[in-house]
């Protein structure tokens, strides 16, 4: 009887205690510790972390058992330009992504993990992505040396020896490798954040289902069960099996009769994902509900009866703090109250956090994210842009019942915007599956950034531009196929909530009113909205809206739902620009439906104008 190569490791996996025992002689740590996901194991981590000084802990009467971290200051977010997919052919990663041979890849990751984690425990976390035994679901292991990343994947995953359970002798397993790449001298402490932004890698190998993620400890660089394998090595198995990984919101809306319909949301960054995913419905709408089931990331297979089905692989939620309020989303303020973790936000001197935007007066005193003191004249923000809160998504006062149905929810709409100012409409419905395919496919954002230059579009298809683990133009044609597949495919929209004036004011009041943008999209999907034809698509005239509770004058909705004839032509043309990229491996089917989007922006009068001038 040979004895085992773990003597306290909680599976019997033969591929599972291969690769631990692969990667800790590679590694070299001075321990190893396989994670069981218990309260216990959470406590006495945080508390280590304390002692080391990553963590703060926070005044427990204001914020129960909750910590405030703070990262190096070179370690803020995800960094895209040294995000890789390392596809054996080149042309499978695509234009839009970085890519190296997978070959000398690894040999660089070897050469950076060999000894990365001398002096540092190795920690083993099994983890799925959905929830336990969900036919959905996928499982995962991550490898690290953060305690950070095991206490932020205890929240953002199901974790721990429930998941071993699952995986049985057999199960299959997406290996998630990471170090933060900062190995200690003996007897070393190191530092509260360490890091290695000189040297730091993220990459994906889409063909072996693996991870390695090396040199940088923060959000969906570090957290890999997240951004690399929920969208990019996912996106890749669902292309291979027939399904869809999304970077998608999933909200139930709930009608006073309590007839129930679900729908899934893709915006690119800074507009508003998680404040849409958890919408407070405004006066005049008692009796709706909308009921969060994701507010990030959406895994959608179709069922047995020819539908979609949707499951929110997370469990928490990893949201972007500053600007988040009791105005803005008191139910990510709720979600937030306690048990949460809290990275680059300001602590306030009663041991509580505070970021821009929480309240309208900023405290008298704080410090600062990199630990200095602050006051509202320093200058500087209190909180970085990107600070974060993780949270358990059941502390979400509107998390909907069926949130971890193994079965998913079925998907009747799905809706994509962007922040756009001038020539796009708050709302219009694509006049199919192909043509919706195309709207979302050409979706953006204005660039803010001064370097972008003032209104250029940057395009983000889907919202998976840095999240697409493969060609984006097969991806296209793997929307495009689904459609086929389905029986009744759920309805796609169009939406813009950033429209402005000439004065530059917003022209819409956003937040809890987008549910009576919602509320059209239902009646469209349930067959007894009224809309008219224009040239991006169908559109909702003023009369066609519920308006109960606001003023909101035809006039200024009409501004608000205007294109101009060179605006759509120049639009028409900038997907070319957008296309062209890609070349034979863009879908037929954009360069008819560019077409005729071109042809519909005639120079005559549309239907649409027509159907205003008879008003
Ligand atoms: O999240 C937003 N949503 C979606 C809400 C369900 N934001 C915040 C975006 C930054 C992350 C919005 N900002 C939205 C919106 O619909 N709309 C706007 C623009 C806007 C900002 C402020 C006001 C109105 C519109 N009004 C006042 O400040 C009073
Ligand atoms: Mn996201």
């Amino acid at each position: 009887m040979n004895t085992p190569i773990y003597q306290d490791a909680p599976t019997s996996n033969p591929k599972v205690l291969a690769w631990v025992k692969e990667m800790e002689t590679l590694c070299k740590p001075d321990a190893v510790h396989w994670c069981d996901g218990t309260d216990e194991e959470y406590d006495a981590l945080c508390q280590l972390m304390v002692e080391h000084g990553t963590f703060i802990k926070l005044n427990e009467a204001k914020r129960p058992n909750s910590y405030l971290s703070r990262s190096d200051p070179r370690d803020v977010a995800r960094v895209e330009g040294r995000t890789f997919i390392c596809s054996n052919n080149k042309n499978d990663a695509g234009p839009t992504n970085n890519w190296m041979p997978p070959e000398e890849m690894k040999t660089k990751l070897h050469g950076l993990f060999d000894g990365c984690m001398r002096g540092r425990t190795m920690y083993v976390i099994p983890f799925s992505m959905g929830p336990l035994g969900s036919h959905i679901a996928h499982i995962g292991i991550e490898i690290t040396d953060s305690p950070y990343v095991v206490v932020n994947m205890r929240i953002m995953t199901r974790m721990g020896r429930k998941v071993f359970d699952v995986l049985g002798d057999e199960g299959h397993f997406v290996p998630c490798m990471h170090s933060v790449g900062y190995p200690l001298k003996s007897g070393e402490a190191g530092p509260a954040w360490p890091c290695d932004p000189e040297n730091t890698y993220i990459t994906h190998f889409p063909e072996t289902r693996e991870i390695w993620s090396y040199g940088s400890g923060y959000g969906g660089n570090a957290l890999l069960g997240k951004k690399c394998f929920a969208l990019r090595i996912a996106s890749v198995m669902a292309h291979d099996e027939g399904w869809l990984a999304e970077h998608m919101l999933i909200v139930g809306v709930e009608s006073p009769d309590n007839e129930k319909t679900y729908v899934a949301a893709a915006f690119p960054s800074a507009c508003g994902k998680t404040n849409f995913a958890m919408l407070v419905p405004p006066p005049g709408f008692e009796g709706w509900k909308v009921l969060t089931v994701g507010d990030d990331i959406a895994w959608i297979k179709p069922g047995p009866d020819g539908r979609l089905y949707a499951i929110n692989p997370e469990a928490g939620f990893f949201g972007v703090a500053p600007g988040t309020s009791d105005k803005t989303n008191p139910n990510a303020m709720i979600s937030a109250a306690k048990n949460s973790i809290f990275t680059n936000v300001a602590l306030t001197d009663d041991g509580d956090v505070w970021w821009e935007g929480m309240t309208k007066e900023p405290p008298a005193h704080l410090i600062d994210w990199k630990g200095n003191d602050w006051t509202p004249g320093s200058g500087a923000p209190a909180a970085h842009p990107n600070a974060r809160f993780t949270s358990p998504a059941a502390q979400c006062p509107t998390i909907d019942p069926d949130w971890e149905n193994p079965n998913g929810v079925p998907i009747a709409a799905f809706i994509f915007g962007g922040r756009v100012s001038h020539d796009m409409p708050l709302v219009f419905q694509a006049f199919n599956w192909a043509h919706g395919v195309y709207l979302a496919a050409t979706m953006g954002s204005e660039a803010t950034a001064a370097a972008e230059g003032q209104g250029a579009m940057r395009r983000d298809p889907m919202a998976m531009l840095p999240f697409c683990g493969y060609n984006m133009a097969d991806y296209w044609s793997h929307w495009l196929n689904m459609g086929r597949t389905l029986n009744n495919p759920p309805r796609i929209f169009r939406v813009n909530w950033f429209r402005k004036d000439e004065n530059g004011k917003f022209i819409w009041p956003g937040f809890g009113d987008n549910m009576r943008v919602l509320k059209w999209i239902l009646d469209r999907v349930h067959g007894d909205g009224f809309a008219v034809e224009s040239p991006l698509g169908w559109m909702p005239r003023h009369e066609d809206l519920p308006w109960q509770g606001l003023e909101f004058p035809q006039d200024q909705f009409y501004e608000l739902m205007s294109v101009a004839k060179d605006a759509g032509q120049e639009e028409a043309s900038a997907h070319e620009v957008l296309f062209d990229r890609f070349f034979d491996r863009l879908p037929k089917e954009f360069i008819y439906e560019r077409e005729m989007l071109r042809s519909r922006f005639w120079r005559g009068p549309s239907r649409w104008e027509l159907a205003r001038e008879r008003l």
